[in-house]
């Protein structure tokens, strides 16, 4: 009896130690990057996709953080934001507010003290804030423009020339896999 007690015994600790081993957890946080990652906006999707069957686990974003939960161990997977669904409404947080940050920047009064701001204010997208990303601006709020080339843009923390996390033979759990969140002609995070 104690011999099949022990047994079992063993068995649930090497079943339980096996289980555990088996899987990991990736979290982090998607947050605009003008407010350092501190608040979000609209209702964005983080995808985690197996690279090798392309199966997806997507999570509706209601906060800044997320948790994949379950993610099994020695999977390659690739995770990012889909901004998709909220590629529109070109002029959300964008006002002559912005305007004249971007204006008082350009003119060295008042830099931009994050790197995301100053991605926020090109909006014409050739790598560098100027007079033209401001003239884009005023015909948009003005109406005689109806877009931009993008609404918003999505890039890793840690490295903001990337935009998707590319993850090969997971190892164990991840932490701090943070997204940012950049909304185009927005300098001071205030889109809905
Ligand atoms: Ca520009
Ligand atoms: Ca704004």
């Amino acid at each position: 009896m104690k011999a099949r007690l022990f047994c079992t015994t063993i068995i649930t600790v090497l079943f339980t130690i096996f289980c555990q081993a088996q899987t990991a957890t990736i979290s982090g946080k998607v947050g605009l990057g003008v407010s350092n990652l501190s608040s979000t906006a609209e209702e964005f999707e983080i995808v985690l996709k197996n690279q090798i069957t392309n199966d997806s686990v997507v999570i509706p974003l209601t906060t800044v953080d997320y948790t994949f939960n379950n993610v099994p161990l020695g999977g390659s997977y690739i995770i990012y934001v889909n901004t998709a669904k909220n590629n529109e409404d070109y002029l959300n947080g964008v006002s002559t507010l912005d305007l004249v940050m971007i204006t008082r920047h350009i003119l060295g009064v008042d830099q931009f003290n994050n790197p995301y701001k100053s991605l926020a204010a090109d909006v014409s997208e050739d790598g560098r804030v100027s007079v033209l990303d401001l003239v884009m601006l005023r015909s948009l709020i003005l109406g005689i423009t109806t877009a931009l080339n993008h609404s918003w843009i999505v890039r890793l923390q840690e490295d903001i020339t990337k935009e998707k996390i590319i993850i090969n033979n997971l190892s164990g759990d991840l932490v701090n896999q943070n997204f940012v969140l950049i909304k185009k002609g927005d300098i001071n995070g205030n889109p809905k």
